[in-house]
Formats: structure tokens, C-alpha cells, sequence
């Protein structure tokens, strides 16, 4: 890793030559304001100091570098183990004929392998579930919802509540099927809300895990709202970890002609809040954070519980699997109001979102499906959620 030391007068034009120098993947180690020159403190120049680094190897993100959480579950595995136990269980019982011959030690050994057992039994249970089959009218949308992405209890939900809504004979109706399965995942996905602004001044975060695309979706909100419904906007970046952060979100700014400001610290924010109080909308961009770094994740948690936004949406990207989007959700759930689902366009098996929505329980705001600024993002609507999830599926085609 090289790192490096730069000062300048403003933390843009040293954040300009930290780029020149070292590259759009710098990053930020510190920043700090210095006084120079002058005499016996007076007359002293404060000046922005930024310590730099570039790692000489490209690092992989957390989520990427992982095996994947879930493994999949060999169920013949499962029940040969559990078998195994049970045996092993009634030898043990046989040798130790009374409860009060036992050591505390082997008490709680076998109070662990009770759990363990507990935990097999709910495994091999949820597997049982897995095999329920449908009549075969049902079970062939059963299979679409799978490719769909969906989890196999949703999918199972959905099925089993169809098929009880509908007469038997109606089953082979694709048309009525689809329709009745459309109306179950939009109750299930009836939270929608957008941005509203009002007389007051209403500030938005946008937080979540690296690259899902969060400074691109308030590229386009930012378009949207200055240029189209004419909103006094500003932008504020909390992102200095990257300089090619910083110089995406200016970019967008002048584009579209909104100030941007780049803040180092919670405190700034609160203070860049403030000097924009005039505005009707202030969107914060703010660093991706691995849900697996928690250093980064308290450092966003400090920039949000001292700039106090109205709304924090957690951006999610549906080419994320189905286990990290449940753990960015876990991690991500204190600090966030709504969501935003991302990349819609990049994935024919989103149903893993419909499963995130009702996990979540929080409102989805907007679905951006492409990289076009401003024009590839929509409000999010019950509707428009179960097309996305269930796509234009017929399983008689
Ligand atoms: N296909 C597709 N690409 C998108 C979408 N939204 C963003 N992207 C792309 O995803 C990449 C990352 O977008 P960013 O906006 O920089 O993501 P970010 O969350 O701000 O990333 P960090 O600040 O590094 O955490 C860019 O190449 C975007 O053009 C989308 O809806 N669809
Ligand atoms: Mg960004």
C-alpha cells in the first residue's frame, strides 16, 4: 500500500490531486485542518491536510471473498445424523439408568445435544415441508415461482393460498392463476411510499452495502426532483472514503446544477445540513459499508444519529443473494425507514426481494432498473413490485 500525505486549501482541490496522483481508487485515511505560516499563531493559513492510500492489489469486498452463507442441505445427510444420535441417545440413557449419577459436565453435554437434536428435528421439518407437493396444475407454477427466485416456503405460501382461494377445476386457468398469484404478492408488498417534499426542509439518506448503487440512485432522484418538479435541492456527500466518490456525486451536482458538499465527520454533516435548511430536499450519499465491517458500520451510525435525516432508505441491489440481502438487512435495519431495490434490470430471478419486503416490513420507495441518470428509476407501487417478482410467467408456454 502506498500512502501518501497531501495539503491544500480546500478539501476539493486536494481531493482533485490526490485523484490525479494516485487514482480514482484512493482512499482516505485522515483528514485534518492545520494552521501554516503566521507568527506566534497569528496570521496563520488554515489549510486541509488528507492523508491518502492506494493498495497496490485490488481488494475484494467482503460479500464477494465469502462462501456462501447458506450451504446447500443434504437431507439424507440430516437423517442418517439424526438417526445416529437417537441411537447414540438411547445407549447413553441405558448406561446412565439415573439422572443424578451424572457429572455436571455431562449434563450439559447432553443438554447441547439435545439442541443440536432440536435443531436436526427442525431442519429435517423444514426439508418434509420442501417435499410437500402440489397437484400438478400447482405444482407447475410452484416450479416458475422457484425460477422466479422465490424461497421455497413463499413459494409454498403462495401456491397453498391460491389453491384454497380457487375451485379445483379453475387450477388449469393460467390466466385466473396468474391473476390470484399477482394479488397475493401485492398484499404482501403493499408498503409503498415516495419521497413527498414540504414547506420543511426534508433530508434523505441513502445507506447500504458497497455498489448496490446508491450515488447513482440520488443521481437520478437529484435529476428528477431539480429538473422535472423543480425542487430546490443540495447534495451532501458523507462519502470521502473514495475520492472517485466524491467526483461521481460533484458530477452529477453540476450536471444538473444543485450544490454538493463534501462532509468529513458527523458534525460537518449536521453543520451542511443547516446551511442548506433553505432547500426542500437534501439528498446525503454515504460510503458503502460492508455488513461485515463493523468499525465502517459504526462510523455510519454516527453520521446518522447526529444528521438526524427524516428519511435513511436502505439500497439493495436484487443481484445480491438471497442470504447477504437477509444479513445487509440485519445489520442495515436500525438505521433505515424505507427501501430502495436496485438493478432490477441485471436479474430474471428477483423473487428473493419478496421474501427481503416482507422480512423487512419497511415501505419500498423506488426501483431503479438501469444505469441511465435520471431516467431509469420508477416509484415503487404494489403493482409494480409483483411484476418485477413474478415477471410475465406462463407455465403453459
Ligand atoms: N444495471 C444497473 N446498474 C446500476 C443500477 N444502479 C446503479 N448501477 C451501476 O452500479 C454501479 C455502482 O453504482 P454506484 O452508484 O456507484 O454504487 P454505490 O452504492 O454508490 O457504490 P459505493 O459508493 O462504492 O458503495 C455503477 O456502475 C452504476 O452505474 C441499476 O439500477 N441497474
Ligand atoms: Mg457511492
Amino acid at each position: 500500500m502506498r500512502v501518501k500525505r497531501f495539503t491544500g486549501d480546500t478539501i476539493g482541490d486536494t481531493m482533485s490531486r490526490i485523484k490525479r496522483e494516485l487514482g480514482p481508487d484512493a482512499v482516505i485515511l485522515q483528514t485534518r485542518r492545520i494552521k501554516e505560516g503566521g507568527f506566534l499563531g497569528l496570521f496563520a493559513r488554515t489549510k486541509v491536510e488528507i492523508t491518502a492510500a492506494i493498495e497496490e492489489e485490488p481488494v475484494r469486498t467482503a460479500i464477494e471473498s465469502r462462501e456462501p452463507a447458506v450451504k446447500p442441505i443434504n437431507s439424507e445427510y440430516i437423517k442418517r445424523a439424526y438417526e445416529e444420535y437417537r441411537k447414540k441417545e438411547n445407549e447413553d440413557v441405558k448406561e446412565n439408568k439415573s439422572d443424578n449419577d451424572l457429572t455436571e459436565d455431562t449434563k450439559s453435554e447432553i443438554k447441547q445435544m439435545h439442541n443440536i437434536l432440536k435443531e436436526i428435528k427442525g431442519q429435517i421439518a423444514k426439508f418434509e415441508k420442501k417435499q410437500q407437493s402440489f397437484p400438478a396444475p400447482m405444482e407447475k407454477w410452484f416450479d416458475l415461482l422457484r425460477q422466479r427466485g422465490l424461497s421455497q416456503e413463499m413459494a409454498n405460501e403462495l401456491i397453498t393460498a391460491v389453491s384454497k382461494e380457487l375451485r379445483e377445476e379453475l387450477w388449469t386457468d393460467s390466466a385466473l392463476v396468474y391473476a390470484r398469484l399477482q394479488n397475493q404478492v401485492m398484499k404482501l408488498c403493499s408498503q409503498t411510499d415516495t419521497i413527498k417534499p414540504s414547506d420543511k426542509t426534508l433530508v434523505v439518506a441513502l445507506v447500504g452495502p458497497t455498489g448496490v448503487g446508491k450515488t447513482t440512485t440520488i443521481g437520478k432522484l437529484a435529476a428528477g426532483f431539480s429538473i422535472i418538479e423543480k425542487k430546490k435541492i443540495a447534495l451532501i456527500t458523507a462519502d470521502t472514503y473514495r475520492v472517485a466518490a466524491v467526483e461521481q456525486l460533484r458530477t452529477f451536482g453540476e450536471i444538473i446544477g444543485v450544490p454538493v458538499e463534501v462532509v468529513m465527520n458527523p458534525e460537518g454533516l449536521k453543520e451542511a445540513i443547516e446551511r442548506h435548511r433553505d432547500k426542500e430536499l437534501i439528498f446525503i450519499d454515504t460510503a458503502g459499508r460492508s455488513p461485515h465491517h463493523g468499525e465502517h458500520m459504526s462510523e455510519l451510525e454516527a453520521f446518522i444519529s447526529v444528521g438526524q435525516p427524516d428519511l435513511t432508505m436502505l439500497v439493495m441491489s436484487a443481484t445480491t443473494n438471497p442470504a447477504d440481502q437477509m444479513l445487509v438487512y440485519e445489520r442495515f435495519k436500525d438505521l433505515s425507514t424505507h427501501l430502495i431495490l436496485t438493478k432490477l434490470d441485471e436479474s430474471v430471478a428477483v423473487g428473493s426481494i419478496l421474501d427481503l419486503i416482507v422480512k423487512a416490513n419497511l415501505p419500498v420507495a423506488y426501483l431503479t432498473n438501469g444505469q441511465n441518470v435520471p431516467d431509469d428509476i420508477e416509484a415503487a407501487t404494489p403493482q409494480k413490485l409483483a411484476r418485477c417478482i413474478l415477471g410475465e410467467v406462463n407455465p403453459d408456454v
